[in-house]
């Protein structure tokens, strides 16, 4: 360390940083001896620590075990990104908390019943040419057998599928080199169907598999029709990789129940432990998937079960498409090299690596030169024909990742779960060349890229099982441990420990952080889970609630900070459908939304719609509200849902209040009704002065709104009439219920007569250029209206004329909406700001939207005497 500090004191002094490199020596040696850090452990920090604002080389996809879920994060920072919701409801997400995800949770239900969790395992990147393209991930649940995929356009699940004849899974997800198929290894043997068999029928009717996944790497789905299933015995097929280069076409799986045992420890029997692991060996499956997809194709070949077409053992055996070796006793990792030419399997109770060397396999394959056949019929090639060269590793070897000298070196890491190690080792030779110790039991290993045909080395994490001593107390449950662990050099050097309250991390798998490109936003009102426009997307001054029936459908939006509507009322026993569009174009912008004691809730990133719904079985008020900080008006992002019962009569507060009222207060109140109404007419005068004097009949269009409009109006004699006859009578409290009605006609009356001036307004209008109607629309999109409505003061100001209110007007609008923040401090933003206690927001608005708004803002400053 001081040595270092010397180079870097007169590098500093040349540069004249004396001083403070001084102050940071002695400081960094104060701080070292307080914490009792030692030299290593400060390039340990230097090499992992990314300053606020940095980002990330790797991006890593670690399986969330149990959680059901997947954890994101970068290397070396190990910051965590995300916890992706898979198979299990996420809640800040929305995830299995509105309609579009509950939609995909369902379909993981399995024979009409909900599963709530998973088990997931095994992480995969979809590959082009047999490297990562960072489009699509894919993930297996070994508990309920199924498969997800992610988009890794916005992180978020797009599909699970569920294997319809496994009853356990764990070989999976991987992909073939050019994601043709993601590969689905069985575990625990049973039978295909799902009827009862007994014990005593495990091997003739228990069965074990592999499903080749049909997939649709374009549009990232599993096509299920054009998927299969490879019978194989009930040998508990553990791990799989997909062959590679020379071996494409091909796919590996190993099993570690050779014994076919069926356990029975109740009845005296030895356990299950025992009886499947006395065999010295068990089988690695070779199949060529290539040629049975082909296969599969002709009906003669399969057997359909529960919907999926099976390939039964002697079909593949007679069509030279299944083969075993033996593997070294109760194997668990098999990994395909990056040339696609050997296969490394390791065995849980053996000290050994072994390598398979591809070419003899085929070999072997070509002459029909086999050793035997399984009580199946299935061809068993000779392990040592097959075999390349062992390696003596330590105890409990599992998984391995390779390394970019693949070629000259073959670098190999290996984990050892027994020793609590990762080996460095050469398959080409089978050298053991270096060895670092891990805290503690590692299972799987991750390199960065390091399963593909392009491993970039640098780093290795060490996923293990235990943690015991290494982080503070927090009870009996400890957390997971990820252990970084340079690589670069020629010994390896444990970096940093991450302790994880996610178990357990099985695999994950690292891309190059450059080959990610997720969205910033989605196209405004889209569904992401259909990728196209969402059923219910509404933009502003869209918003409107239907009803069909018994159900009530909510158009509403939300921008900063207010959800549109604020009120809706349903009758108990409604249906009620809450469709909510992010107007939001600005990054990060997301609003939640969630209705209290509903048990739903949705996240909304900008531009997306979703959907959400729910039966309002409960009478009374319940809030609804915004779940993210989104801006300092957050708390006031809310409204109210109101559930009343249609069969109940309730009685008015007012009324109540009223009763307690003395005669000159209630004349008071009568006549404050009186004025309002008067008020209110005052409004539809003006509106229909406009309308007749612009012969609004000559548009059928608006005649309708404006018949409409007199259909309300002309009821408001009636209760006016009523209310003065009640008057009369002396009953003054009646009296103004008439008038409140004569109101709420009058309401109605002035809401759609200003729809039919507006559209009237439309008509009479000059002509709109293409530019200016893309620039409405881009207002519109933008959300600009949320604020801001032409022709009056909204929650911005109008902005008729707003090219005028400016010196080059244009120029300062333009600017304006690109960065608004450059003129916060322009006197009159800042008492609009004032006045409005609202910032205008930057949209994101590309140039040449700027353009087209202006035009459009041109336009509507021609028509300014319309507004
Ligand atoms: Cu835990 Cu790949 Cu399921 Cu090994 S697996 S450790
Ligand atoms: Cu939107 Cu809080």
């Amino acid at each position: 360390m001081r040595r270092t500090f010397k180079r870097l004191l007169s590098l500093a002094a040349a540069v004249g940083l004396v001083s403070s490199a001084a102050v940071a020596q002695s400081e960094l040696e104060k701080i070292m001896k307080e914490r009792g850090l030692t030299q290593d452990d400060i390039l340990a920090a230097a090499k992992t620590y990314t300053p606020s604002g940095g980002r990330d080389k790797y991006i890593v996809f670690s399986s969330g075990g149990q959680s059901g879920q997947i954890m994101v994060y970068g290397v070396p920072s190990m910051r965590i990104l995300k916890f992706i919701g898979v198979f299990t409801p996420e809640p800040w997400q929305g995830w299995g908390y509105d309609d579009d995800t509950k939609k995909v949770l369902k379909e993981g239900w399995y024979r009409g019943k909900p599963i709530t969790w998973g088990d997931t395992h095994h992480p995969a990147i979809s590959e082009t040419n047999g490297v990562y393209d960072g489009k699509w991930l894919a993930i297996n649940d070994k508990a309920n057998p199924r498969i997800a995929i992610i988009d890794l356009k916005d992180f978020v699940t797009k599909q699970i599928v569920v294997n319809p004849v496994f009853k356990s899974d764990h070989g999976g997800a991987f992909f073939t080199p050019n994601s043709e198929y993601i590969l689905e290894a069985c575990q625990y043997g049973a039978p295909f169907d799902n009827e009862y068999h007994p014990m005593e029928e495990y091997a003739d009717v228990y069965r074990g598999g592999v499903t080749c996944w049909k997939f649709d790497h374009e549009n990232g789905r599993v096509i299920k029709d054009e998927s299969f299933v490879i019978e194989m015995p009930p040998y508990m097929q553990d791990l799989s990789d997909a062959g590679k280069e020379m071996s494409y076409g091909w796919g590996f799986t190993n099993s570690f129940n050779s014994e076919l045992y069926t356990g029975g420890i109740e009845k005296g029997l030895p356990p299950f432990e025992a009886g499947m692991s006395r065999n010295d060996t068990d089988y690695l499956h070779v199949y060529n998937w290539r040629k049975l997809a082909e296969l599969a194709k002709d009906p003669k070949n399969v057997k359909v079960i529960n919907g999926i077409k099976v390939i039964p053992i002697e079909v593949a055996v007679k069509n030279d498409c299944l083969f075993l070796i033996p593997e070294p006793k109760s194997p668990h990792g098999v990994d395909v090299s990056p040339d696609g030419r050997y296969i490394v399997v390791c065995g849980k109770l053996d000290t050994h690596a072994t390598v398979y060397d591809f070419k003899k396999i085929m070999e072997a394959v070509k002459n029909h030169d086999f050793a035997g056949k399984d009580p199946y019929g299935i061809p068993i090639i000779d392990m040592k024909k097959a075999m390349h060269c062992q390696a003596e590793l330590g105890l409990g070897p599992l998984h391995n990742q390779y390394g970019p000298k693949w070629k000259t070196e073959g670098e190999i890491y290996t984990s050892l779960y027994v020793d609590s190690q990762v080996v460095k080792w050469d398959y080409l030779t089978c050298e053991v060349k270096d060895r670092v110790n891990v805290n503690y039991n590692i299972g799987h290993l991750c390199g960065m890229e390091g399963k593909t045909e392009d491993p970039q080395g640098e780093y290795i994490i060490a996923l293990n099982k235990l943690a015991i001593d290494r982080f503070n107390p927090i009870g009996p449950l400890h957390p997971q441990n990820h252990q970084l662990i340079d690589i670069s050099g020629k010994k390896m050097k444990l970096l940093y420990d991450m302790p994880v309250p996610l178990g357990e991390p099985h695999q994950a798998v690292a891309i190059r952080a450059s080959k990610l490109h997720p969205e910033v936003r989605y196209p405004m009102g889209t569904n992401p889970f259909t990728g196209k426009v969402h059923e219910g997307k509404t933009l502003a001054g869209q918003e409107k609630i239907v009803r069909k029936g018994n159900h009530v459908y909510v158009y509403g939006t939300l921008v900063r900070s207010h959800i549109n509507p604020e009120h809706v009322t349903v009758n108990k026993g409604d249906i009620v459908t809450f469709y909510l569009t992010n107007l939001e174009r600005a990054e990060d912008e997301t609003h939640g939304f969630t209705v209290d004691w509903y048990n739903v809730h949705a996240s909304l990133e900008p531009g997306k719609t979703v959907a959400v719904t729910f039966k309002a079985d409960r009478e009374g008020v319940f809030p609804y509200y915004c779940t993210e900080f989104c801006s300092a008006l957050h708390l006031e992002m809310m409204g109210y849902l109101l559930v009343k019962d249609p069969n109940k009569k309730y009685k008015s507060v007012k009324k109540i209040k009223l009763k307690k009222m003395s005669k000159e207060q209630l004349m008071k109140e009568y006549k404050k009704t009186v004025a309002l109404n008067e008020a209110t007419k005052k409004v539809i005068q003006s509106v229909v002065k406009f309308l007749k004097e612009n012969h609004y009949e000559k548009y059928p269009v608006v005649k309708q709104l404006v018949e409409d409009a007199m259909d309300q109006f002309n009821k408001v004699p009636a209760e006016e009439k009523k209310a003065e006859e009640a008057l009369k009578k002396g009953d003054i409290e009646t009296a103004i219920n008439f008038q409140y009605q004569a109101w709420q006609y009058l309401v109605k009356t002035a809401d759609v007569g200003i729809r039919a001036k507006d559209l009237l307004v439309r008509k009479l209008a000059t002509p709109m250029s293409e530019a200016a109607k893309r620039g409405e629309a881009a207002f519109a999109e933008g959300g600009c209206n949320g604020c801001h409505v032409i022709g009056k003061v909204s929650s911005g100001p109008d902005l008729v004329g707003v090219l005028k209110r400016h010196e080059n007007g244009e120029k300062w609008v333009a600017e304006f909406i690109k960065n608004p923040a450059s003129k916060y401090n322009d006197p009159y933003v800042k008492a609009m700001i004032d006045y409005f206690n609202l910032r205008m927001p930057n949209q994101h608005m590309s140039d040449q939207e700027i353009k087209d708004i202006i035009e459009y803002l041109k336009w509507v400053d021609e028509n300014a005497n319309l507004f």
